[in-house]
């Protein structure tokens, strides 16, 4: 392997210092400063420009800063950002008529972070359970699949299979079962225990490396569901808003989750907004009072929020994300690497898999892409996502992916 010039410039280095000083140490982050983005495209505090292959891990499906995201919240900023749901205001009410169109369900219930829409979603699961399905008091079972990842609360790591989120923070929060993903066989099993209110499910699985599911299962895992009297739940927080080349992950499949969580890319990147959504029979049985966020439903959010799901429509990046996911896998394929094991995804969420008997191979091969102008990190190992801004066009697929290949021969 060449040697790596992993050496920052002063200026970087000055910022890596800060941060390795006084942040927290829980991320590695790659050894790059970012100082302004624009589309496709970041740039580093000494100007050099990166194609940007994570996207703010899908936060920024409509390319970064996108000028009409950034003018609806500069317009609003200034008018009036918080009023706390103590009161109504003029905005909350029209974007929750907007976002239940938009997506067809009675209701939202307006959070902030990913993580806090998949709590409400479970608080709102085992409500149904104890008094729509009749799930004895604190037996609520939700039903999740092994090698999930929806955030990293307390609750939520309680029922995650990754050492690396729930070792040393326990103790857990009961009333989860784990089940293999992509098994309709142990799905059908489990579900059929009367205590199962809930099956809580990453329609592609991010963080697990882009495991893509048989054809079929999420349509098969939805009628289990309903032969059972289960909610589907739906974590399209990563997959969802035309990342994988549809609205919804689930709409590959027609599926239609009783809860529904969104986040990320809901603000285009600008600040966390996130959504639960649900028809009147699950909605309703959390009661005034029992459920809430300080920032939850801001009129700062909503109005955000409504200009970023405008744009994915009028921009067609549904459309774009599977013709250019297309031409990306594709192009990914024509690559002659030793080291290129496996590419897979579904729209522009794809992985690529590296085999190499360095362990370290992924992380250095995102080193040397970093050097040659596009960003990207490593998952679980020997996995990188390539997930750019869903507004990139094919002349930067096929520039990005050249990069991808050099930094191949490299390695
Ligand atoms: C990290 C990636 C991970 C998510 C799904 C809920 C959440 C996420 C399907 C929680 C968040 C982020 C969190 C970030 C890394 C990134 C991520 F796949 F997107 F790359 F971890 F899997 N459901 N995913 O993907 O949303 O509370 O973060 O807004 O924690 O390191 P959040």
């Amino acid at each position: 392997m060449e040697a790596l010039s992993t050496a920052v410039s002063a200026r970087s280095q000055y910022f890596l210092d800060l941060e390795d000083k006084y942040g927290a140490h829980n991320y590695h982050p790659l050894p790059v400063v970012l100082s302004k983005g624009q589309g496709v495209y970041v740039w580093d505090v000494d100007d050099k420009k990166y194609f940007d292959f994570l996207s703010g891990y899908s936060a920024v499906n409509q390319g970064h800063c996108h000028p009409a995201i950034i003018s609806t919240l500069i317009e609003q900023a200034s008018v009036l950002t918080l009023t706390s749901r103590a009161f109504y205001s003029n905005v909350l009410g029209e974007y929750e008529k907007f976002i239940t169109e938009y997506f067809g369900y009675d209701k939202v219930l307006p959070m902030n972070t990913g993580v806090e829409a998949v709590e409400t979603a479970i608080k709102l699961c085992r409500r149904w359970g104890y008094e729509v399905k009749g799930v004895p008091e604190n037996k609520a079972t939700i039903l999740v699949c092994s090698h999930n990842f929806h955030g990293r609360t307390s609750t939520v790591i309680s029922f995650s299979s990754d050492p690396s989120s729930y070792s040393k923070f326990g103790p857990f929060m009961p009333g989860f079962k784990t089940i293999p993903y992509n098994d309709l066989n142990a799905l059908q099993e489990a579900a059929m225990d009367p205590n199962v209110c809930g099956f809580l499910v990453e329609p592609i699985q991010g963080e697990a490396g882009v495991v893509v599911p048989t054809e079929g299962y999420l349509s098969g895992a939805k009628k289990i569901c309903e032969d059972n009297h289960v909610l589907f739940i739906g974590d399209e927080i990563q997959t969802g808003l035309c990342r994988t080349g549809a609205l919804l992950a689930c709409d590959h499949e027609n599926v239609r989750p009783d809860i529904l969580i969104l986040g990320k890319a809901l603000s285009g990147g600008t600040l966390p907004v996130s959504a639960v959504l649900a028809d009147d029979e699950i909605m309703l049985t959390i009661k005034p009072g029992e459920h809430g966020s300080t920032y939850g439903g801001n009129p700062l959010a909503c109005k955000v929020a409504i200009t970023s799901l405008q744009v994915l429509k009028n921009e067609q990046l549904a459309a774009n994300a599977t013709a250019m996911g297309e031409l990306m896998r594709k192009k990914l394929n024509e690559i002659d690497s030793p080291f290129l094991k496996l590419v897979r995804g579904k729209g522009l969420l794809n992985a690529i898999i590296i085999e190499h008997q360095n362990p370290e191979a992924a992380w250095e091969l995102c080193l040397q892409m970093k050097e040659l102008g596009l960003l990207a990190k490593p998952t679980h190992g020997d996995k990188i996502r390539l997930a750019p801004p869903l507004i990139i066009n094919s002349g930067q697929v096929e520039e990005a992916v050249s990069i991808i290949k050099k930094a191949l021969t490299k390695l």
